[in-house]
Parts: C-alpha cells; structure tokens; sequence
C-alpha cells in the first residue's frame, strides 16, 4: 500500500525528497518511495505520485489504483500509451498553485505593459529616455484558458485596471470579463487582444493553437505570454512573427522539449524571455493532504477528487 514518487526528469530530487518529507510528516503510516532507488517491490505501490514518469513505469506496476498527478495539468501522463485501463488518474486543485500562476502572469504583463525590457536596453546605452504608454484602462489582454488560473489572472488583472477578455472551450462567467467561447468568438477575441496569456490544457484541440494565423488575427506588435504547454506554439511561426514585427515579445514558461535544448533558437532570441517551467511548482505542505486523501479513497475502492476525463484531456 505504498505511494511510489517517479518523473523522468533528473535534476528535480531535491523537491523529490522535500515531498517524501512532508508525505511522511503528513502520515506516517504511509509508506513513500522514491523512484528508482526505492521502489523495492513493485506490488506493493498502489499509487504513483507523477511528473512526467518514464516510460513503461505505469504499465508496469501490478496494484496500480490511482495515478496522481504532482501538477494541475496530465499530458504528461496522458501522452503514454500503455496507460494501465482503469485506473484513475487525479490532478492537484490547490489554491496555493493557483496564485502562483496568477502572480507570473501578472508580473509578466506588468513587465511588458512598462516596457521593462527597454528601461534595460536604455540602462545599458546610460540613456535618459521616457517611453509613453497607455493606461492600463486601454491594455487590451486577453486569457486563453478561463479555468481557475485564468479566473483568478483576469480579476488580479482588472483589479488593476486592464482591460480583460475570455477565451475558452465553453462559455465561462467571470464577473465583469467579457468571456468569448469556441471557434466562433475565437477571431473577435483575438483582435481584441494586444497580450495574449495562454493557459489552456495541451489537447489534440489546442495543440498549435499559437501559430501564423492566431498571430495574424491579433493587433500588431501584440505579445504573448504561454504558462499553459510548450505544444501550444508553433516555434517556427513564434520566431517569424517576432522577426517580422507581428509580434513584439513572447514570455515562454513552458516548451515542447523540456528542459529547453541548449541549441534552441528561442535562448538567444532578443524578443524571448525565458523561465524553466516553473511559473507555477505545486507546494507539498499545500498539496500532500489532498494526495493522501485521494490514495486512502482509491485503496478503500472509492472515487478519489478532481479525476481527469481521459477521453476530454483535462
Ligand atoms: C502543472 C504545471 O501542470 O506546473 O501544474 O505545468
């Protein structure tokens, strides 16, 4: 009966062992192993507490009954294709990583709404030089994504004054932000929007869904900001639109190969910022209750919290 910690991903053990921690801590009936050094017997580990686990390790454990992700988003759990059938898969809803997002989203419009990356260049060149810029009041932004992130972004944001538009699947209603739904307000929403935040979930809908096009509906010298997944922007059209002006910044959190390859274009591109995929880290004192909570329901047979629909993505 014991909670498996696995990802793929080699330099985050020191947050590994912070969870087990607090794991144990929260519980201390709970046996917590660390992958690979201490999985120990694989019928022993009911649950497998995941970030982008390596490949097989799903299928291969017999007594699987819940797989939890360690974020709010699954494709990188979804994207295996020897997913064990039946066995729910559960994401973290924690206020805690809520705010975290919405704070980078916001310092993220602020830092370009003030134009933060001139003042450097300024700086750099010992320039005295004051750049106009409009009212907050005129900043047209628009969140793709109107989930709990987007939510929460759009009030932070029209609490200071922006102007703030919707976009999502369906039609949401968030006080006082206009909220445009599916393909048919897509285009009106996009013209609307000057800064473009993405937070989507990567489904075979949304894949691409930043590319020439979406860029060409936007007003120019717009930008965007993508915290959602790096399978949202099409990289090439990204780097045209930025080079021919279209656009004038991309903020990316997130990439389609992670970590972001040493090689990659978008490290040396003066109109990129980069951050590793840390826009928002799921706190283990906020988040270990509700894993805990979700393994002891999966053990005693019953629907563990906030399951994802395998089939919708999200
Ligand atoms: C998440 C993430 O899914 O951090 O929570 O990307």
């Amino acid at each position: 009966m014991s909670i498996l910690l696995a990802s793929s991903w080699t330099d985050i053990s020191p947050y590994f062992s912070q969870w087990k921690k607090t794991l144990d801590q929260e519980q201390r009936d709970i046996d917590v192993r660390l992958y690979p050094d201490e999985i120990g017997d694989i019928d022993d580990i009911t649950t497998a507490l995941v970030w982008d686990p390596p490949s097989g390790l799903l299928a291969s454990l017999p007594k699987l009954k819940l797989i939890h992700s360690l974020g709010m988003g699954v494709d990188h759990i979804l994207k295996h294709e020897d997913l064990p059938e039946g066995v729910p898969i559960a994401r973290i809803v924690d206020p805690d990583l809520v705010t975290r997002m919405s704070e980078y989203c916001v310092h993220s419009i602020l830092h370009y709404h003030r134009e933060a990356d001139r003042y450097d260049r300024y700086q750099a060149e010992r320039l005295w030089k004051p750049i106009p810029y409009p009212a907050a009041s005129s900043r047209r932004i628009g969140i793709m994504g109107m989930g709990k992130i987007g939510a929460d972004t759009a009030m932070k944001l029209k609490s200071i004054g922006f102007d703030v538009a919707g976009w999502s699947r369906s039609p949401k209603n968030v006080p006082s932000v206009p909220s445009f739904h599916d393909k048919d307000g897509f285009r009106h929403f996009m013209q609307h929007s000057e800064f473009i935040v993405c937070l989507l979930p990567l489904t075979p809908d949304t894949e691409g869904i930043l590319c020439a096009s979406t860029f060409n509906m936007m007003p120019d010298g717009g930008g965007i900001i993508n915290v959602a997944r790096g399978g949202h922007v099409v990289e090439e059209d990204l780097i045209a639109a930025l080079d021919s002006d279209k656009l004038s910044f991309a903020k990316l959190d997130v990439f389609r190969q992670e970590p972001l390859p040493k090689h990659h274009p978008f490290w040396t591109h003066p109109k990129i910022r980069i951050t590793p995929h840390n826009a928002g880290i799921t706190n283990p004192e906020t988040a270990a209750a509700q894993i805990i909570k979700n393994h002891r329901l999966a053990l005693r047979g019953l629907t563990p919290n906030n399951i994802v629909d395998r089939a919708r993505g999200y």
